[in-house]
């Protein structure tokens, strides 16, 4: 049995979620609480890092979430979700990292002011400046494609599609480009990410817990 430790409304624990679904596989999902029990022995005897997502299959006990998704594809290679071409392959990479390394980092205060409430003007004018440069990146990786990796799903689109789904939460929208937005909706619309969309009780209640106010106030 395949089990994943995650929390629902983590961008990290989401993507190998939903390429256990993608794949197919028997799974089972335990939740860790990450308001303490990441540090309880028996957590930190799986990850010494206290990070959420820990993946175990029998006698493998995994952290990292890339090194999760490149596990999950080389045990169980069908359905695919890495393209064979190397150009392909470049492109699924490239996606990842820009995602991981650009994306990520420049719209935390986009995070920060619409999740966590504490707004910064000057840095949310820059987010949205450095995340337009990110599309303009991801349209010309997709070009006339439906998915990064060519006319199927590859782990391009589970990394930056994972982020993508928080869009409309983090104040960001691909309205100017609609070549990304059906790509989102494709996305959206399959059963994997609808499978591991986060409740909006389970939403609310941790933007409260992060603004330091109760649910519903
Ligand atoms: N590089 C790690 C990052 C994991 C990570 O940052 N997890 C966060 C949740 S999204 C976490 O577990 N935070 C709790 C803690 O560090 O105590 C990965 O991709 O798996």
């Amino acid at each position: 049995m395949i089990t994943l430790y995650h929390t629902p409304l983590s961008i990290n624990s989401r993507r190998v979620w939903v390429t256990l679904i993608e794949k197919g596989l028997d799974f089972e999902l335990k939740e860790v609480n990450l308001t303490g029990d990441q540090f309880k022995p028996e957590f930190l005897a799986l990850n010494p890092f206290h990070h959420i997502p820990v993946l175990v299959d029998g006698d493998n006990t995994l952290i990292e979430s890339f090194a999760m998704l490149d596990y999950l594809e080389a045990k169980y290679p069908s359905p695919a979700l890495m393209p064979p071409q190397p150009e392909a392959i470049a492109r699924v990479r490239m996606v990842q990292m820009v995602t991981l390394n650009e994306l990520l980092p420049a719209t935390l205060p986009l995070t920060m002011k619409h999740l966590f409430g504490k707004d910064d003007p000057d840095a949310v004018a820059k987010a949205y400046e450095k995340a337009a440069v990110v599309f303009k990146f991801w349209a010309q990786q997709l070009g006339e494609n439906d998915f990064f990796g060519g006319q199927q799903i590859s782990l391009a689109d589970i990394v930056s599609g994972t982020v993508a789904a928080w869009f409309p939460e983090m104040g960001l929208s691909l309205a100017d480009y609609p070549a990304l937005e059906a790509w989102r909706q494709r996305l959206m619309d399959r059963p994997a990410w609808q499978q591991s969309q986060c409740s909006q009780a389970e939403l609310e209640t941790f933007k409260a817990r992060m603004q330091g106010r109760r649910p519903g106030q």
